[in-house]
């Protein structure tokens, strides 16, 4: 129940819990062995706690105690394992310093040097009690100083820091390493990924360790005798040799040769590299892999440069490992093709190193000047040291300082990511192109946008920033262009294939040859204003001139929700109130530090919030009940000081129309501006000026939204979801369809279709796909509607437009391709799927309006056309959920795929009723 280990004779322990105890466990033979008297109790078994055992299980010579719990329970007198151990001395009558503290909490590192400041902690005469390790707690000053990280005896141990991109293969490749070792030696072997938020693309960190001994290390490497970077992109973006060990080797996926190494690598990396006797090899595995015919797929070519790098195993023993791993993965799924490109990449990887002499001069080199230097201050000061991966040294009084302690965070800090991961990057031709903006609508990370310039703009505009003459109605008085974020874009390429223009205005271009539109960018974004003649939501084409609130998210590139999320905010963002619930949608929506939502110049933009994945309606439900009381004394102050002659037309014109989303910031507006002209002594009139400017920002309609994926809205939040689109209120509810749990991995959901495969449905799903909007419609008051951008952007605003203004709850469910479905044209071609979608039948088009009841019209609109002959099969059969049901269970994918077909057919034919009967 409670093992001990450490000193016979110890007068200091540590209390603690799973894995940290084998850091202490460690850290107690290192303080030993120094001179030390300490020790460490493991609890097993927590509940029932006996205290008989735990007491038999402290040596009768310990002073002092010192309790870790990995947990924070505020406004409690202690966290939970500190309590009983306090209890059980308190009971047994026995006399003993016993002090509590925090370790690990947002998934900190535990590091041994910090387990030696606990015991340091310990050994004063009196102990810090109530503390906290692993956080510089400068603001309550409960947290523990900690030295130096110390490297605990581990005969032999190797370890290794593998800096990947997510979806580039280095973390598959890493298992599979770390496989090879655990198996083909008699080595012991650790391996343990760190992934950042991004949904992919985003930052991968592989920590690994083998060696001859057991590994006690459940700790990130530091120190480390291999550290590789796999992404040229992060040579200036992350500290990466800091984590070498003197003479280790340092591996580097780039092209450069010494002249672009000494020009490109930043000072403070090449000194580290120095001083650090650092082993330097480059290898260029991009280009090896592009001349093999692998693409972008680098990691047979870096998996091979490391075994030969490491050199743990004979490399002979090693390729033959590699390449029977690689047999394995391949040769079923993907054929002897593939295999053989990748045994090219294993054999390519030993011969492509090249060794870098490091240049003694390096060693005296001195850093740069931070590039961060005009960046706000919050950008400069949080997140980019988060961005840097260096989040964890920051104070607390940081947070402080800036606001959020209370876990709010600024708006827009993603566009100071600057990620520059594509490969490549659409090019703009004006020449072809036909202004429609449909590259615009459907980018999922708004990386491209259309601009209109006047003449003033014109002038001021950067070299090389080409316009043409603005097409359409109320456009001639401007010149337009397309603008491309280099840094910003994924390289999904949805954009060049949506593009239909009749030779392609977009052409996917390496990034490094587009590097000179990032400042046409800025200007772009910055400096021309968005034109509020022509900007509107009243056709796609216009919308696109609307500034989106939502930019640069962490989504895969291609990510089919995203489009959606920017368009609703382009229409509403600069009122908007949304909820979000977990999922891929939270996962990008939110992820610190970056926020995608983001504001205008004015301020204005989207008051964005995750709380749970259950209760996500609900939770707007709350914001609009908050607001909706805030609202009521608004109005009541402002029909009194009307009546009290007091701004009254401003006054009036607001009780007029404050509602009206057209007028209402332009109402709202004049109302403060009027009011604030106005001094009063009368206690109830200044009470009640006060009142209304210390709450304007309440005075315009505001648009409340629930955002979430199928899981939640068909399956774990369908109770709350239900019940507020059953209060009649003003909530509108987006639901982004993907038919499985994205964010965890594709889980099946209510949504999934029959004959799909998805987790938890691994031999393809039985059972029929709920029909959500459906059950809606049933209440007769809810506005219900499924859009596929892809197969008509028109529909989807305009359904998007209705869900809005329509004065009770909105629902509009959106079908979103996802990686998840396995789609064989590749994610740059979502928005193609959803049109084929549509065309065959897979997914349908409505809107239910109940607002034209009123009008003795029929409230249901097919806006699908009937489904073109029997494609169904066939675009099944395009996409792996189903295609892996065909290849692994043929009869019974046949049997399902029926079942899938009638489903649809069915559905459609329910629909086609609604849409012919008559009011
Ligand atoms: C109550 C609860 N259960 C499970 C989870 C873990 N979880 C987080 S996101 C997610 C999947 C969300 O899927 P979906 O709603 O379809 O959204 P998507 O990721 O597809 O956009 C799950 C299961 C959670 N956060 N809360
Ligand atoms: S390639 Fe993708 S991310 Fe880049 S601009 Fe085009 S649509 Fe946007
Ligand atoms: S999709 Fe093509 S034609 Fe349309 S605006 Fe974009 S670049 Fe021009
Ligand atoms: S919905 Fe799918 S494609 Fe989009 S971010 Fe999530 S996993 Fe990626």
């Amino acid at each position: 129940m409670f093992n001990y280990y450490g000193a016979e004779d110890a007068t200091e322990i540590i209390i603690a819990m799973c894995s940290v105890t084998e850091t202490i466990r460690d850290t107690v033979d290192y303080l030993n062995a120094r001179g030390r008297k300490v020790g460490v109790i493991d609890v097993h078994l927590y509940r029932p706690f006996s205290a008989e055992h735990f007491l038999k299980a402290v040596p009768k010579t310990v002073k002092k105690i010192a309790v870790l719990d990995r947990t924070k329970e505020p406004g409690s007198m202690g966290e939970p394992l500190y309590q009983d151990v306090c209890t059980v001395y308190h009971e047994a009558g026995i006399p003993m310093t016993i002090i509590g503290g925090r370790y690990g909490l947002s998934s900190k590192d535990t590091t041994p040097a910090q387990m030696v400041a606990v015991f340091d902690n310990l050994a004063q005469s009196e102990p810090k009690n109530d503390f906290t390790v692993g956080i510089e707690d400068d603001v309550t000053h409960t947290s523990l100083t900690v030295g130096p990280e110390i490297k605990l005896e581990n005969k032999g141990l190797t370890s290794c820091k593998i800096w990947g991109l997510g979806s580039d293969g280095t973390v598959g490749a890493n298992k599979n390493s770390i496989k090879i070792i655990g198996h083909t030696t008699d080595m012991y072997t650790q391996a343990y990924f760190v992934y950042d938020s991004k949904k992919s693309g985003g930052l991968t960190q592989s920590h690994l360790r083998f060696g001859p001994n057991p590994i006690h290390a459940p700790y990130l490497v530091s120190g480390a005798d291999f550290v590789a970077c796999h992404n040229p992109a992060y040579i200036d973006k992350y500290d990466m040799v800091k984590d070498l060990k003197d003479g280790g080797v340092f591996l580097m996926n780039c092209g450069y040769d010494m002249d672009e190494l000494e020009k490109y690598l930043p000072n403070s990396m090449k000194r580290q590299l120095a001083e650090k006797h650092a082993q330097f090899y480059t290898i260029d595995a991009i280009s090896i892999a592009r001349e093999i015919g692998l693409g972008g797929r680098t990691n047979s070519v870096l998996q091979s440069a490391f075994f030969k790098l490491a050199n743990i195993i004979p490399m002979d023993k090693a390729v033959e490992e590699m390449k029977k791993a690689i047999y394995n993965t391949y040769y079923i799924k993907k054929g002897q093709k593939v295999v053989d490109l990748n045994y090219a990449a294993v054999d390519r990887g030993i011969t492509g190193l090249k060794k870098i002499e490091i240049p003694a001069s390096w060693a005296s080199l001195k850093d740069e000047k931070p590039t961060a230097e005009n960046l706000p201050d919050f950008i400069k000061d949080v997140v980019v040291p988060m961005n840097r991966q260096e989040g964890e040294s920051l104070p607390v009084s940081v947070f402080k300082k800036y606001g959020n302690l209370d876990g709010t965070w600024p708006a827009g800090t993603s566009k100071y990511e600057k990620r520059g991961t594509a490969v490549e990057v659409p090019e703009w031709d004006m020449t072809k192109c036909i202004q429609c903006n449909q590259c615009a609508l459907v980018c999922p990370h708004a990386a491209i946008r259309p601009v209109l310039l006047d003449e003033e703009e014109l002038k001021k505009a950067p070299a090389a920033f080409d316009t043409t003459g603005a097409k359409g109605t109320g456009l001639q008085n401007y010149q337009y262009r397309m603008q491309v974020s280099p840094y910003d874009c994924s390289g999904c390429g949805s954009c060049a294939n949506i593009c239909p223009a009749k030779e392609k205005a977009l052409t996917m271009k390496p990034l490094a040859t587009q590097l000179q539109e990032a400042a046409k960018w800025e200007f772009a974004v910055n400096d021309v204003t968005v034109k509020k003649d022509v900007a509107n939501s009243k056709t796609v084409k216009n919308s696109q001139f609307l500034k989106p609130y939502f930019e640069f998210s962490g989504a895969c590139a291609g990510c089919g929700e995203t489009p959606y999320i920017k368009l609703v905010t382009q229409l509403f963002g600069d009122r908007m109130y949304i909820t979000n619930a977990s999922g891929c949608s939270s996962a990008y929506g939110g992820s610190t530090p970056s926020s995608p939502y983001c504001t205008d110049k004015k301020g204005f933009g989207p008051a964005w919030a995750m709380s749970l994945f259950e209760d996500n309606a609900e939770y707007a439900y709350g914001y609009l009940l908050g607001q909706d009381a805030i609202k009521k004394q608004l109005h009541d102050k402002i029909t009194f000081l009307s009546e009290q002659n007091i701004a009254k037309s401003a006054c009036d014109a607001y009780l007029e129309k404050g509602d009206n989303a057209e007028v209402s910031r332009e109402i709202s507006d004049e109302l403060i501006a009027a009011l604030k002209t106005v001094k009063s002594g009368n206690k109830e009139i200044s009470e009640a000026l006060d009142f209304v400017a210390h709450n304007e920002e309440y005075l315009t309609k505001k648009s409340v939204w629930a955002f979430g994926g199928d899981g939640w809205a068909y399956d774990i939040g369908y109770g709350g979801l239900d019940h507020v689109l059953a209060s009649g209120r003003d909530i509108n509810v987006l639901v982004l369809d993907t038919e499985v749990y994205s964010n965890t991995g594709g889980q099946s959901s209510k949504s999934t279709a029959a004959g799909a495969i998805a987790k938890f449905s691994a031999g393809g799903k039985e059972t029929k796909k709920k029909d959500l909007g459906m059950m809606a419609m049933s209440y007769g008051y809810v506005y219900v509607a499924q859009v596929a951008m892809g197969a008509d952007p028109a529909q989807t605003l305009r359904a998007i437009r209705e869900a809005e203004a329509y004065p009770g709850p909105s629902i509009v469910i959106a079908y979103c391709p996802c990686i998840e479905h396995g789609m064989k044209c590749g994610m740059g071609k979502s928005q193609m799927e959803e049109k084929k979608a549509v065309d065959v039948g897979y997914w349908h088009l409505y809107r239910y309006n109940p607002d034209l009841k009123a009008e003795g019209k029929n409230p249901f609109t097919l806006d699908s056309k009937t489904p073109t002959g029997d494609g169904l099969a066939d675009f099944m059969r395009t996409e792996n959920r189903y295609a892996a049901l065909e290849l692994s269970f043929p009869e019974k994918s046949k049997r399902l795929f029926d079942k899938a077909i009638s489903d649809s057919q069915e559905r459609y034919e329910s629909y086609k009723r609604l849409a012919e009967k008559e009011q």
